[in-house]
């Protein structure tokens, strides 16, 4: 833990969620004396009992022995220490613009603290320019020189929400210093619990690194979603022509879905099309196809089948994706706010996210009573317990049963008398075009409604 002739020993971490609580935890086994900051006094509290309400694994082991040792405790405020990470959610507005007031607050809070010789890192995914434009000019503005008072990084997280304990110690770390002094001192931090590579550069080339990373998802997402609608335009079963040309040793198409959720794949690529609009068309053209897969496949459902106005539809799967119990910026958030706008009737199961309801639906984890009685089911998300179910399962009052993640069992839906209508397939095997009309309503926005 040494930066040349001096020894860093405390560390303050601010933003306490599922990336600095893990972090902070992580350090404090390391040998550090950490001080978590939360504006959550809920977050402050459970930490300081040594407690999480984060799923996460190994998280919660770590985390206790972290508070028990009494090298971590959590507070409302920073203190003064060797060094800062700052992790703090940076959303987008409903016009997808980048807000960064969580950062802002997050380093003028902290500046007063910095002492010369201090160490600042960034890890919220930023919009290029953010380390120096926010954080160097919060310090500046408390009298710090940021090339050579305080060392200033730009260290981006990658991880996989659900194995984030994991992901921090596996994965190879992005060091990105305002001078090689910084990067070399944020690197002998990272390493006190990292066994991935330190990737050492500057902070502006890490700032891409990240949002390169993740747009770079969300573009090959779209062109699954794009190749999906050709296989339902075509007749042609377009996942199994994706599995037969994932085959060629260098493709890797991903997998078509009913839309992409999360806090970082839908929302990053934001930062690089407003930074760069003349450059960055692709990239809204890829995000305008993920935001409409959901409504695309109401569409298709509603013509096949004859669902309408008053009818009742099942909604399975709220999380943004399969086997986590997170529903933030989850497609089937664009989904349910759909069936309100045509005036269907929605019910969602969910057998992991904690909520009696959301956007003014119910949600339930029983999933007897969301089927109960409706008209036609749409699965949203790939959770493990959707591919076991059987018709028994599902005592719905309609036959149809949209599939927006490929996981149903069709064979014996079909066998049952039911209808399958599968993403990347075409209604029965015939072919088909849908015209998807971008709703004229408040435009779907990656804005997280909360969970009531
Ligand atoms: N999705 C598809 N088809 C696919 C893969 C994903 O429709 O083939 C959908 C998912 O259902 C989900 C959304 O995309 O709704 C995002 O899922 P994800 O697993 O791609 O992304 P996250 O947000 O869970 O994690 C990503 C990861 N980034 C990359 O894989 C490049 C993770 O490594 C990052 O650290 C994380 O974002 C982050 O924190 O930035």
């Amino acid at each position: 833990m040494t930066s040349g002739k001096h020894v860093d020993r405390t560390i303050c971490v601010i933003g306490l969620g599922y990336v600095g609580l893990p972090t902070a935890a992580l350090l404090a086994r390391s040998g550090y004396d950490v001080l978590g900051v939360d504006i959550d006094e809920q977050v402050v509290a459970d930490v300081n009992r040594g407690t999480t309400s984060l799923q996460e694994e190994g998280l919660r082991t770590i985390l206790a022995d972290a508070v028990s040792s009494g090298r971590l405790r959590a507070a409302a405020t920073p203190e003064a220490a060797d060094i800062f990470i700052i992790c703090v959610p940076t959303p987008i507005t409903a016009d997808h613009r980048a807000d960064l007031s969580a950062v802002t607050s997050a380093a003028e809070a902290m500046a007063p603290c910095v002492e010369t010789g201090s160490l600042v890192i960034l890890e919220s995914t930023s919009p290029a320019g953010t380390t120096r434009n926010v954080i160097g000019a919060a310090l500046e503005a408390h009298g710090h020189d940021v090339q050579t008072g305080v060392h200033v990084c730009y260290c981006p997280e990658r991880v996989l929400p659900g194995d984030t304990v994991g992901e921090l110690v596996r994965n190879s770390r992005i060091i990105g210093g305002v001078t090689p002094e910084a990067a070399e001192r944020a690197a002998g931090m990272y390493k006190s619990f990292c066994s991935g590579e330190m990737c050492r550069t500057t902070d502006r080339v890490a700032e891409l690194c990240k949002l390169m990373e993740n747009t770079y998802r969300d573009v090959n997402i779209a062109i699954a979603n794009v190749f999906a609608r050709i296989g339902e335009e075509a007749g042609v079963d377009a996942h199994e022509a994706i599995r037969l040309a994932n085959m060629h040793p260098r493709v890797d198409i991903l997998s078509p879905g009913p839309g992409v959720g999360g806090h970082c794949i839908p929302v990053d690529p934001w930062f690089l099309i407003e930074g760069f609009p003349a450059c960055t068309d692709l990239l809204a053209e890829a995000r305008a196809i993920n935001d409409t897969q959901a409504v695309r496949l109401l569409d298709r459902l509603q013509a096949a089948s004859g669902l309408n106005k008053g009818h009742h539809v099942a909604i399975l799967g709220l999380a943004y994706k399969g086997d986590i119990d997170d529903p933030r910026d989850s497609p089937t958030l664009a989904l349910i706010r759909e069936c309100t706008r045509r005036g269907l009737t929605a019910h969602v199961h969910d057998p992991l996210v904690e909520t009696d309801g959301i956007a003014g639906v119910p949600v339930t984890r029983n999933l007897k009573l969301a089927v109960n009685g409706a008209d036609a089911v749409i699965i949203m998300t790939d959770h493990a317990c959707y591919r076991s179910l059987t018709p028994d399962d599902v005592p719905m009052r309609g036959q149809w049963i949209a599939d927006g993640r490929g996981v149903l069992n069709d064979t014996a839906f079909l066998a049952a008398g039911m209808q399958v209508l599968s993403l990347g397939v075409a209604a029965q095997g015939g072919t088909e075009t849908v015209r998807v009309e971008i709703p004229s309503a408040p435009q779907v926005t990656n804005q997280f409604v909360g969970v009531s």
